[in-house]
């Protein structure tokens, strides 16, 4: 076996993950902790001054629900997102969120992150809920909090988390290895937040030679939160509820400053717009095709049926949204040549603070956004519980506001006792995005430093067999490669193992082709997907074969095994629903409509962690107590 020292360390919480939510509970819980003596430690598998989805900086920040201006109240945004996700989302979840996400934003701004202000006086927004931001360095400001909070001799950064240590039915901690080092690390915990972030590259993306890796989510977010709550054993939500967002096409430039701050409108080649020439089709998907605004899945479908109808591409109008807002200058001269400038930054701006490459995509192709219009596109999906898809664990709500059958003792702890979750980990809480994920990850920590007080759980044993057994088959892919790297003249083609490269092309070609990726039109059915179960089984077989040449490609044979696991809670509960209730994310083309008599509920899944054999359930959707 590839000799790596074992490190062992001992902590009371531990935060898996250095994203917008574990910065968020490593304020919170640090806070707690210090009152009452208590250690909490922070891992991350990369540097968290830029890890995570925020990593290239945000322009939004897109929940704001301004409780103290008076804009909104909490119940307006649990009925925007109830709305959104087609009436399946937790009411208590979303309000928990909602009442505690603006001081995470003012947070933010006494941290030093630069805020749109109006002339006249408070913030900017682009959007009801959304605020405008300078956020090329959110993360490093976030990141800094935490860390002042914490200490940096309580964060593991560059150590990759593989999966959760249990005793029996207990979480007791985590292990995983150093990407930079011959190290296996074992955490063990008295108290777990599992903040791994979403799931990207489950899926073929558009872009498969040149622009591969590029991605609209970051696609170092590999599906480690659903793999490690799945093998905790902890019930799942939402797993059918992927997101597929329509981006400015090739470098997924965000669209929300278009539609939202500039009004711009969406025409496919014709000119036709299909959000006013597709309307009637709204119909079919009552009550959610009536609502305001318009649910996302339902405004892609309607972009996705022009493109069915050869009347593709589809443009976003930058040009004409940019004039329009100029036009109100056209008078003065000087006034509109200011205006226009101002509009092209802002243009540029919005892309140069999170998605860089379609500023660069624009520069190489010769794009002014002012005289041309530009490509937009649905792109492949995602899994992501604190944007619009709804994917990940299953956790209690608050005491005050959760109804019986959805609260179990402590906000935001999964179905298994002592582990807890928050942001992209999950699911029925949708657009919490960064912000609402920071929010989450203060109530989680919080909520686990009271369990810790109330509940005072032993420091956990391990024993030493189990600990060999995990650093064995973590290390396993190195032994693999260097036991057969010699057998053939090219280390890509070997009949002894298959590189964690090859293994992801052919997950992602199998959800592509059975699970209704781009390549099938979105589209599936009860015999593609019991087709894809099948394929995916045969290829969990080969994961033990996988190999590794260095840490690096340990680390990426890791993240396509916890891909997989996405995967297959995806096709199981997509299966398990027998209805198209989220059209633009995804048709069942043998149930092709809304069925609300039999699926206005969650549907639910448990894995088994030692058998891993799948239970499905339906849970009832509930109102706030
Ligand atoms: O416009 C391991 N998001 C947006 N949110 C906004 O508020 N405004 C926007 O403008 C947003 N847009 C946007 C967004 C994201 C991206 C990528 C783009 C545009 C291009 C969404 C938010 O970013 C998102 O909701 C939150 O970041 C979610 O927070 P969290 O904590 O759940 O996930 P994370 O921040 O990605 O952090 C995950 C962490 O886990 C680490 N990690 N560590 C150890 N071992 C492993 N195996 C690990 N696997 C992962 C990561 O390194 C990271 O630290 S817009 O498009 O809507
Ligand atoms: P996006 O850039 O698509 O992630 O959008 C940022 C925010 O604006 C999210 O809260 C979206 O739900 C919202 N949004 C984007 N486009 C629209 C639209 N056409 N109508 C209403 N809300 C939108």
């Amino acid at each position: 076996m590839a000799n790596f020292e074992t490190v062992t360390i001992e902590t009371d919480l531990l935060i898996l993950g250095g994203g917008m939510a574990s910065c968020g509970a490593a304020v919170e819980a640090a806070h707690w902790a210090k009152k009452n003596g208590l250690k909490v430690t922070l891992v991350d598998k990369a540097a968290i001054d830029r890890s995570g989805a925020v990593a290239m900086g945000l322009s939004a920040i897109n929940q704001y629900v301004g409780l103290k201006e008076g804009d909104n109240t909490v119940e307006d945004y649990v009925n925007y997102v109830k709305q959104d996700l087609m009436g399946v989302a937790r009411d208590d979840l979303v309000a928990n969120i909602a009442r505690h996400v603006d001081s995470s934003v003012h947070l933010f701004e006494k941290w030093g992150l630069p805020i749109w202000k109006a002339e006249g006086g408070g913030y900017v927004h682009e959007g009801r809920w959304q605020l405008m931001i300078n956020g090329e360095s959110y993360k490093v400001i976030v990141a800094e909090a935490a860390k002042n909070h914490l200490g940096v001799d309580n964060i593991y950064e560059r150590v990759f988390i593989v999966g959760p240590v249990m005793n029996g039915d207990e979480c007791v901690g985590a292990y995983g290895f150093s990407v930079r080092e011959n190290k296996f690390y074992v955490f063990k915990a008295r108290a777990i937040m599992c903040a791994l972030g979403g799931a990207v590259h489950v899926f073929k993306p558009r872009s498969t030679g040149e622009g591969l890796g590029r991605a609209w989510y970051p696609p170092w977010n590999s599906g480690s939160s659903a793999y490690f709550t799945l093998k905790a054993g902890a019930e799942m939500t939402c797993q059918e509820v992927r997101f597929i967002p329509v981006r400015f096409k090739d470098a997924y430039g965000p669209v929300g400053a278009w539609f939202l701050l500039f009004k711009s409108r969406a025409t496919n080649a014709f000119g036709g717009e299909y959000m006013v020439e597709r309307r009637p089709e709204l119909e079919n998907w009552l009550p959610y095709g009536k609502v305001k605004p318009i649910p996302a899945n339902l405004r892609n479908y309607l972009g996705m049926l022009d493109v069915m109808d050869g009347k593709g591409p589809i443009y976003m109008r930058t040009d004409e949204a940019i004039q329009k807002i100029a036009d109100e200058f056209k008078d003065d001269p000087k006034a509109y040549k200011k205006k226009m400038k101002e509009l092209e930054s802002e243009a540029w701006e919005d892309f140069l603070d999170m998605t860089i490459s379609q500023a660069i995509l624009w520069a190489a192709s010769d794009v002014h956004p002012e005289e041309k219009s530009s490509e937009i596109a649905a792109a492949e999906p995602y899994f992501i519980g604190s944007h619009s898809g709804a994917s990940g664990a299953w956790v209690s709500g608050p005491e005050d506001l959760a109804p019986a059958d959805y609260f179990w003792g402590y906000e935001n702890m999964c179905t298994t006792k002592g582990l807890f979750a928050a942001g992209d980990a999950t699911g029925a809480s949708s657009h919490k995005f960064s912000s609402g994920s920071h929010a989450e990850g203060r109530i989680a920590g919080k909520a686990a430093i009271r369990y810790l007080v109330n509940e005072n759980p032993p420091m956990p044993t391990i024993d030493d067999a189990k600990i060999e057994a995990l650093k064995a088959a973590t290390l396993k892919p190195l032994d693999v490669y260097a036991e057969h790297k010699d057998f053939t003249s090219q280390v890509d083609v070997n009949p002894n193992y298959i590189l964690p490269k090859m293994y992801m092309f052919r997950l992602q070609k199998m959800m592509d082709e059975y699970a209704g990726g781009v390549g099938a039109q979105f589209t599936t059915s009860k015999f593609m997907c019991e087709r894809g179960l099948e394929l995916l089984g045969i290829l969990k077989e080969d994961a033990v074969h996988l190999g590794a040449a260095d840490l690096h490609e340990l680390m990426r044979c890791w993240e396509n095994v916890h891909r997989t696991y996405q995967a297959e809670a995806h096709v199981r509960t997509i299966l398990f629903r027998e209805e198209t209730r989220w059209p633009g994310y995804y048709f069942r083309a043998d149930f092709p409509k809304l069925d609300n008599d039999n699926w206005l509920c969650f549907v639910n899944c448990v894995m088994d962690p030692e058998t891993e054999e799948w239970e499905m359930l339906k849970r009832p959707l509930l109102p706030m107590s």
